[in-house]
């Protein structure tokens, strides 16, 4: 990155670690500068009034006013490059994003799955198929009301807080929510998208860095929004699938409060037990 792009750093942006981030920074990079420019000279011409048209020098009134045309060129000049800045670059950006989403088999898919106050993940596990979720399902220990008798629902890996994702490969993120309206917001991988419940709203990115990077919620959603924070961890391949296989030991099988079987044995789609809705079943602490 050249020396340009400093104005970013210097305004608290963190270092992009996507693949299209540069983009959105380029888009930046130029806005701040714009707008520095545009606040620089109009306060300038601000001071510049205040002391030419003081009252002790111009003790009556100008009814004509300005005669010359130059602050209207510039004005059109201001006009014209925001144009250029939204119709040539943000929109054709934003289309691009917006658009040509990687296909499916290409990318990491994973449900994200807001509530107050955390954000919840659901990863369809080796089958590459998402089990069946039911709100009616939704306890404590079952956060995304995963239905334990559907199959493919098994090998699912469900996770709160933290997720994480291998490196230089797309992750298309499907966002949704469980009660009111949040936002999904990774600032080092320059992308955001509303989590609104009822819809399912896909937003993507290509990490190019490993590393920890901070996930905020980026809509107020009610009192506890301030602490709405998460982490994406950015793993080798190597890493991610220990991580992988790490939160499938972890979960065993035990989404839904169904009983796990001995590791490594083969699951029978038995009927389970625990399928009423909870409260009754959720004793659980903490909640
Ligand atoms: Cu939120």
């Amino acid at each position: 990155m050249n020396s340009l792009a400093l104005i970013n750093e210097f305004l608290g942006q963190p270092p992009n670690a996507s693949a299209h981030g540069y983009q959105i920074d380029h888009i930046l990079e130029f806005c701040h500068w714009f707008m520095g420019a545009l606040f620089v000279g109009w306060s300038t011409f601000f001071i510049f009034v205040l002391i030419r048209f003081r009252k002790r020098r111009q003790p009556a009134a100008d009814h004509v006013g300005v005669r010359s045309p130059i602050s209207t060129h510039l004005e059109f000049s201001v006009v014209m490059i925001e144009a250029v800045l939204l119709l040539g670059f943000a929109i054709p950006l934003w289309a691009k994003r917006v658009n040509q989403f990687p296909p499916g088999k290409e990318a990491l898919v994973v449900h994200v799955v807001a509530q107050q106050f955390s954000f919840n993940y659901h990863l369809a596990g080796p089958d590459g198929q998402f089990g069946r979720r039911d709100a009616l399902l939704v306890t404590n220990s079952n956060p995304l009301g995963l239905d334990p008798n559907d199959p493919a629902g098994k090998d699912d890996i469900v996770t709160t807080g933290e997720l994480h994702v291998p490196v230089n490969r797309p992750v298309i993120a499907e966002l949704s929510s469980k009660d009111v309206i949040h936002d999904y917001f990774v600032p080092a991988m320059r992308i955001a998208g509303d989590a609104i419940p009822g819809s399912l709203i896909p937003i993507w990115f290509t990490p190019l860095k490993t590393g920890t990077y901070e996930v905020i919620c980026a809509q107020l959603c009610g009192l506890g929004h301030y602490g709405m924070k998460g982490t994406l961890v950015v793993d080798t391949p190597q890493d991610y699938q220990a991580w992988l296989k790490e939160r499938a030991e972890l979960s065993g099988g035990a989404q839904g409060a169904a009983p796990s079987p001995a590791p490594g044995g083969p699951q029978q789609p038995q009927p389970q037990q625990s399928k009423q809705p909870a409260p009754a079943a959720s004793p659980s602490p903490g909640g």
